[in-house]
């Protein structure tokens, strides 16, 4: 360890495993999450949802309602139509129902909202409503969605005329064609990542507090994007921005689900403006699991053409997305399949065709952005479960066949078969370096001898880079705009300093790796830089905190003020040294003569005198603001493997071994990014297992509280390994990589792969996602996928 290093660690900055800052609050239960926030003559709202997944609504009677004392008022779909509101725009160039007209189209649809004086007043007055529904066949599946003669679902859309919300297409067709014409064989599977739910601690909420004297509207809400949602609510209200607070107090864990703009945000801000006094909407567990943003439900079939020695020569992709309702904030995107077009990145793939087609269902929105998505989740998921197949298909190590198809360390900046830009990797290493953590040789030797005794043992490798940092403006921009972020550096003249930045932790860390960052640049102690996110009317602009954005973007942003801020103190330094800033050399926290090293100035004696002994002509002062326009994406790279032993009389498994082997270049807190990688295993663990979302024939939810919808406890949790490699980001002021998703992305087919390698001498060839212990012991007593 190098002398730079050690006074790193010293000062809590780049590379030490500073402890979490926040979770001194969160532990001690001071942490101020929406449902804490009272304000005076604060009133209260619930939603009314829709018990039926399709019906007509013929008339909603609402007089019993308004005659309960203390029930302030009852907004449905007509009253908000007559304010141009009882529709709204998605982030993904469609239309949403606020509150319904003419029809429900899910199960938990919102009809009506109650507001009151108390949330069970409330409660009371939405029970009290009477709607009066003519039903209508639910649609509940893409097959059902595209079959001919099937009802429209949104009837609602001029010139929609079937249920196709949309039909996508990238990639080189005709060199793809060629590539399939000139294939020694082709490996094809059918796929299908089921539906799930990010089910954040903490649901979404609300409190609107409109002041008519001032005209100023604050909003508290649960927002990972606070100034996207100031600008939307700015259209949806109709005020400008600057009358326009959003206020994203502590959030209970996000994981997409707090990206979107629900329906109870926008009913509750203009129940305020009618009302003109606070108006509270929090929404309760069932409300959350039935009606926000769910993730995944995409179908695959897929097909790679292969050489004899193993090369792929083309990938082709046909996907069916299920977006229930109403294409809402699914991967907020110019790209149709938001980033499926990701897949294979990897690989040195020649040629590469996606088609893409979204349908709409009689169920809540889906494809929200939860952990990663973008469709990037589905991408890998679906890439390394056909990169499998194709190894058993062509009887080759899966191992091998993925070193022969890597991009190798010498080719970037590659081009990927679907047109991003990767800069940077060491693919091959960090695989290298999960086989040897798990004994792959001494592995494969033991799954022999076991079969033999009639016992499965399995092995799954997945290994993926993936796009993360939305914002690359320059390169591949995603939304169609430029996305950048920023952050404000205030030092002040004790040398402590405040940062805030326009993104939005959620249980990320961002208020200990932040300070980490100033303290590399500036060589403040970290304890001495303080960081606030989340009020748009204090934090400079940002896009928000998802598609593990924040290091890339918002973490350099960081990065950058400080580096003015220190070009400023250079000037302070000359001044208080009386050289000239040409004679400085900077470490860590000091700057010295460079031809007398013991003569020098701390970072904060310059913060003192930029506050009293400026030089004349310098501004006082010592803060600034930068906006960081990434030039790409960040690439992360991970190598997850796992090993199960399968009870071949039941079905059931156990997880014999986790490897994660993640490079997510520099790391600002390694024990932030490792809680990072055992979260988002584990998310994707149960993803693979437990964590999905079904719907009936009727369209009704089934999963709708945590009984049906299971999440992991520490004893499902298998244990992990964790290794890492750092490759350093070639764009990124401090070489960082996203990380926040890369677990959640990849984990899930190293889980299948074992699996189903595991049962694989029984012919089996896949089995769909939830693997379930019953699902297995079918595919291992038939002989068949399931
Ligand atoms: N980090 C680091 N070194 C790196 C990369 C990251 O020390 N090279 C640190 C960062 O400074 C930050 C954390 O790791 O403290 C995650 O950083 P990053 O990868 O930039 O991801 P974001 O902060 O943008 O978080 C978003 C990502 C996403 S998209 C979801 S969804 C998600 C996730 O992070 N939701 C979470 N992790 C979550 N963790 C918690 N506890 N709660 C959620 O809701």
């Amino acid at each position: 360890v190098d002398s730079r290093a050690l006074d790193e660690i010293k000062i809590g900055g780049m590379g030490a495993s500073r402890r979490r800052v926040e979770d001194d609050r969160f532990i001690r239960g001071k942490g101020n999450y929406i449902d804490d926030v009272v304000l005076p003559g604060m009133l209260h709202m619930e939603i009314l949802r829709s018990p039926l997944a399709h019906a007509r609504i013929k008339s909603i009677d609402t007089s019993k309602a308004y005659a309960i004392p203390g029930v302030r008022l009852v907004l449905t779909g007509e009253m908000m139509a007559t304010r141009n509101l009882a529709w709204m725009p998605t982030l993904s160039y469609d239309t949403q129902a606020v509150l319904a007209t003419d029809k429900v189209r899910f199960q938990g649809q919102e009809v009506a909202c109650v507001i009151a004086d108390d949330p069970y007043l409330a409660k009371d007055g939405c029970e009290a409503i009477v709607v009066d529904y003519e039903p209508l066949p639910p649609i509940v599946n893409p097959e059902q969605a595209l079959a001919e003669g099937s009802p429209l679902i949104r009837d609602d859309k001029e010139n929609q005329r079937d249920n196709v919300a949309f039909d996508w297409e990238v990639g080189d067709r005709d060199g793809t064609d060629r590539a399939f014409a000139q294939a020694d064989l082709v490996s094809e599977i059918d796929l299908h990542y089921p539906r799930s739910h990010p089910s954040p601690l903490e649901c979404c909420g609300s409190i609107a507090d409109f002041n008519r004297s001032t005209s100023k509207l604050t909003v508290y809400l649960t927002s990972q994007a606070p100034h996207i949602v100031r600008a939307a609510v700015s259209l949806i209200a109709e005020l400008p921005e600057h009358m326009i607070r959003i206020i994203s107090p502590d959030l209970g864990g996000g994981f997409g689900n707090k990206v979107p703009v629900y329906p109870g945000y926008v009913v509750s801000i203009l129940a305020s403006i009618l009302l003109e006094t606070p108006v509270k909407w929090i929404e309760d567990r069932s409300g959350n699991l039935i009606s926000t943003g769910f993730g995944r439900d995409v179908y695959l079939h897929g097909e790679l053409a292969l050489r004899k020695d193993g090369r792929i020569l083309g990938v082709r992709m046909n996907t069916v997305s299920d977006h229930g309702a109403f294409f809402a904030d699914a991967q907020p995107s110019k790209f149709k399949i938001g980033l499926m077009h990701s897949a294979f990145a990897c690989y040195d793939v020649p040629y590469a065709h996606l088609s893409a087609r979204g349908v709409y269902t009689n169920k809540a929105p889906g494809g929200v952005a939860y952990r990663c998505s973008f469709r990037v989740t589905e991408a890998m998921f679906f890439q390394e479960r056909m990169v499998q197949a194709a190894a058993d298909d062509l009887g080759m190590d899966q191992a091998e066949f993925r070193r022969v198809n890597f991009v190798r360390d010498d080719d970037f900046p590659h081009r990927t078969p679907y047109g991003f830009l990767t800069d940077s990797g060491q693919y091959g290493k960090c695989l290298d370096v999960a086989l040897e953590a798990v004994g792959y040789e001494d592995f494969l030797r033991q799954q022999q001898q076991a079969r033999q005794e009639g016992r499965l043992l399995g092995i799954g490798i997945s290994t993926m880079t993936e796009p993360l940092g939305a914002g690359n403006s320059r390169e591949y921009d995603i939304l169609g705009i430029k996305m950048f972020d920023s952050a404000e550096l205030r030092v002040h003249m004790t040398g402590r300093a405040i940062l805030r930045t326009g993104a939005r932790t959620q249980g990320q860390g961002h208020e200990t790796t932040w300070a980490q960052i100033v303290a590399h640049e500036l060589g403040l102690p970290s304890a001495d830089v303080v960081v606030e996110e989340g009020d748009t009317d204090t934090a400079p602009f940002g896009m928000g905190t998802y598609a593990s954005r924040s290091t890339p973007v918002a973490g350099a942003a960081v990065a950058m003020a400080a580096r003015k801020v220190r070009a400023k103190s250079r000037k302070l330094a000359a001044h208080l040294l009386e050289v000239s800033e040409e004679d400085l050399e900077w470490e860590l926290g000091r700057f010295y003569v460079r031809s007398a090293p013991e003569r020098g100035v701390s970072i904060q004696e310059c913060a003192m005198a930029a506050y009293s002994n400026m030089p004349d002509g310098l501004e006082p002062g010592l803060e600034a603001t930068a906006f960081y326009d990434p030039p790409n994406l960040t690439w992360p790279f991970a190598a997850y493997v796992c090993t199960v032993e399968i009870d071949p009389q039941t079905g059931v498994w156990d997880v014999l071994n986790f490897v994660a082997v993640d490079d997510c270049g520099v790391r600002i807190n390694p024990m932030i990014v490792e809680g990072q990688i055992m979260g988002g295993l584990t998310e994707a663990y149960a993803m693979a297992n437990m964590q999905f979302i079904t719907f009936d024939s009727e369209g009704n939810c089934v999963g709708s509280n945590f009984m049906d919808y299971l999440l992991p406890t520490a004893w499902e949790t298998p244990g992990y390994e964790l290794h890492e490699v750092v490759t350093p980001c070639p764009h990124h002021p401090i070489g960082a990589k996203g990380v926040g998703e890369c677990a959640t992305v990849g984990g899930p087919a190293a889980f299948v792969n074992a699996v189903v390698n595991a049962v694989g001498e029984a012919q089996v060839r896949n089995i769909d996602m939830p693997v379930l212990p019953d699902r297995v012991y079918q595919a291992i007593t038939q002989r068949c996928n399931v």
